[in-house]
This record gives structure tokens, sequence and C-alpha cells, in this order.
């Protein structure tokens, strides 16, 4: 029988870890002091050189932290040299005055080391928050509505209207707090259709839902003339699946109207994109991506706190890439902005369970979206809301009981 009792406790972010120090008696600075000190970090770097690498892990290790490096690391070429660089919150703050004192491109390099650390921080307390104009939930799920000749069919032009607006004062009322109109199928294979065609089908259904229900509503569209008429009609956020990149004048409506929007990530287009995608390392791959977005959106007049980062589960990705973004999706959270998720049905969760289509992949879509909740997600792009709202409501009690 021990005599001490030792366990571990895995604490999730600093404000849990204040918590927990005042609950054991802690004074008031010693709190502020050990919160950063209670949370271990791995932190991965790359394009370093080797000398760079070298300094870096000499300077983890004279604070207690260090610095995983390749055993060859002096033979790689010229900033190439991965590491995996492994402390406190408050090791990688003491890291930049250290780092700030040296040659090369070191003090960057501290900078940027403390920043992700931050953010990373800032988003594990709950301190990043969905763009204002979504509201002032700190997670939203939203109702997919299709108006695609295939989701009401045989109803005919009109019918299809009534059809969807009905459809989405359902999700309304199931608890959907924004409703996420797209006329344009984004399948694998999907063949696209004209401004006209989108146009016809988009903007009514969003002018009669902006006018009559009480949430935001998001319009999901790669054509910056979709996008225009929606928000003149009333929508609130762009979901633009191809990052801005499919329309060139996209970033331009987005920042005219200081709206939010969507950067989700896609290898390839709707056509080709399970062609047999490959990454290097899809969450190292995707988070560069989204650096390089955010940075080309914010330099279109688009305001940070209106950007929200998507994964693309099931957008050129094979099963296990799929598996690996959900299982490291609180790796997005260093870029400080919130996460969507959208594994609604998708066809990964009818392979692991072996179903026989869509309308089976309810549970499969609970527990993916339960998961990434768990590990960051604040926006859920799904079908069914009812079921997806108790299960979220259950995560979030549960993260809160900290
Ligand atoms: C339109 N669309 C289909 N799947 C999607 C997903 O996963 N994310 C976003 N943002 N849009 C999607």
């Amino acid at each position: 029988m021990p005599i001490f009792f030792p366990y571990i406790i895995n604490i999730e972010s600093q404000a849990e870890a204040a918590t927990i120090l005042r609950r054991l008696g802690v004074s008031g600075d010693g709190v502020t002091h050990m919160a950063a000190k209670a949370l271990g970090r791995v932190i991965h770097v790359s394009g370093l050189e080797a000398v760079e690498a070298n300094i870096l892990k000499q300077e983890m290790l004279s604070m207690g932290g260090d610095a995983a490096l390749p055993a060859n690391v002096w033979r790689l070429q010229e900033g190439n040299a991965e590491s995996l660089v492994m402390g406190t919150p408050r090791q990688f703050e003491d890291l930049v005055p250290r780092l700030q004192k040296k040659p090369f491109r070191l003090p960057r390099l501290g900078e940027e080391i403390a920043a992700c650390s931050r953010r990373y921080e800032a988003a594990m307390n709950g301190e990043v928050t969905v763009p204002a104009r979504l509201g002032k939930q700190p997670w939203l799920v939203m109702g997919i509505l299709n108006v695609t000749p295939d989701s009401f069919h045989d109803r005919g032009r009109y019918g299809q209207f009534y059809a969807a607006v009905e459809r989405a004062r359902e999700m309304a009322a199931a608890g959907a707090a924004i409703i996420d109109v797209g006329g344009e199928s984004t399948r694998p294979g999907a063949a696209g259709i004209t401004l006209k065609e989108e146009l016809g089908r988009v903007v009514p259904v969003v002018e009669a839902l902006a006018a009559e229900l009480k949430i935001p509503i998001s319009v999901d569209t790669c054509k910056a003339g979709v996008a225009r008429a929606a928000l003149e009609a009333g929508a609130a956020m762009i979901n633009d699946i191809t990052a801005l990149r499919g329309d060139r004048t996209m970033a331009r409506v987005a920042a005219e109207h200081g709206c939010p929007v969507c950067l989700m990530h896609m290898q390839g287009t709707p056509r080709d994109m399970q062609k047999n995608p490959r990454y290097r390392d899809v969450v190292g791959d995707l988070a560069g991506f989204f650096l390089e977005r955010v940075e080309w959106a914010e330099r279109r007049g688009i305001r940070r706190e209106n950007i929200i980062l998507d994964p693309g589960i099931g957008f050129g990705k094979k099963l296990e890439h799929n598996l690996s973004i959900i299982r490291r999706l609180d790796s997005f959270l260093s870029l400080g902005l919130p996460v969507m998720i959208g594994a609604s049905r998708k066809s990964f969760l009818g392979k692991i369970s072996r179903d026989r289509g869509t309308e089976e992949r309810l549970i499969g879509t609970v527990a993916a979206n339960t998961i990434a909740y768990g590990k960051g997600a604040r926006i859920f792009r799904v079908h069914d809301v009812a079921e997806n709202v108790q299960a979220l409501k259950v995560a979030a009690a549960t993260r809160e009981a900290r």
C-alpha cells in the first residue's frame, strides 16, 4: 500500500493549472509563477541551420528543457534541420532574451517559438473566440443546407426552395448557431456549375433565411460573385473550400464586407482530389498552408479576427490523413485562430465502420466531433444538428468542470 498516493494529473491549460494550484493553497504570486511551469509542451521547428539547431539545444538544456535533433544534424543540407523543442511555456518565454544575444537567425527563432507557445496557450485557455459576428458562444454547430437539385429532388424549383427553408428552420430549432448554404456540390468527382445557376439556387434561400432566422447565415461558395450577392442578401460569413485560391476577387469581397471567412485546406480540386493524395507530414504540411494563407489574406485586408481555419476532412486526404488530422488537430491552435471541422457523414467514417452509406454515419460523426472538440475545434459543420449539439454540450461541460 503506497504511503504518499502519487498519481498523474494531466493539465491542459494554464487556467486549469492555476485552479489546481490555488486549491492546493499556493500563494497568489506562486500561482502565476508556477502555472506556466506545470505544462510540458513539445514544439516542432523546421528550417534550421545545423549551427542554429545546436545552439537551440544548448539553451533549452541549460534551462532544464531539451531539443531533439537528428543524429546527423551537422551533415544536413543548409536550413533543413528539424527539431522537437521540449519545455514549458515559461521556458519558451525565457528562451527569447537568451537567443536575443546570439548570432544568425537565433533572435527571430526565439521570438517565433515564444509566439507559437503563447498563441497555443491562449487557445487552450479558451481565449481564442469565434468571430464576433457569429455570436458570443464558445463553440458553434453549423447546420449544412445543400440547395443542390439532388438534396430536395422530385419537388420542382419552388418546392425545393420551400423544402430548403423548412430544413433550415428545423436545424435552427435543433440548436444550430449558423446555417451554411451551398449550391454547388463539393463531393469527390463533382463537376462545377455556372455562376448564374449557383446564384439562382443560393441567393433566394439566403435572403429568406436572413430575414426570418435569428442566427447568422454562411455562404458556401468558391465564386466571388455568389459570395457578394449572398452577403448583400444578408449572409454573414463566407465558407470558401479553396481558401481564397479559387477566385482572385474573393479576398476583396471578404475584406470589403469585413465578414468572417473560413479558409479550408484542400489538395487538388473536388474533381481530382481523391486521386492518390500525398503529404510529407500531413499536419505539418497543413500548418504551413494555413500560415501562408493567413498571411496572404491579411495582406489583402482581411482582419485576423475574422479568419477561421478548417483542415478540410476528406478534401484530398486518405483515411490515415483524416485520422492524423483529428488526432493532432490541436497543432493548428498554434496559429491562435478558431478551428472548424467538417466530418459529418464523410466517407472516412464509412471506411472505419464498413457501413452501407451516409445514412449509417451519425454515431461516427458524433464521435469524430467529440474528439475534435477535445483537441480544440470550436465550429462543427454537420447534417444532424440535435445529436451533435447534445454530444458537444457534454464535451463542453466536462471541459468546464476542470
Ligand atoms: C462545403 N464543405 C464540405 N465539407 C466541408 C468542410 O469539411 N469544411 C468546410 N469549411 N466546408 C465544407
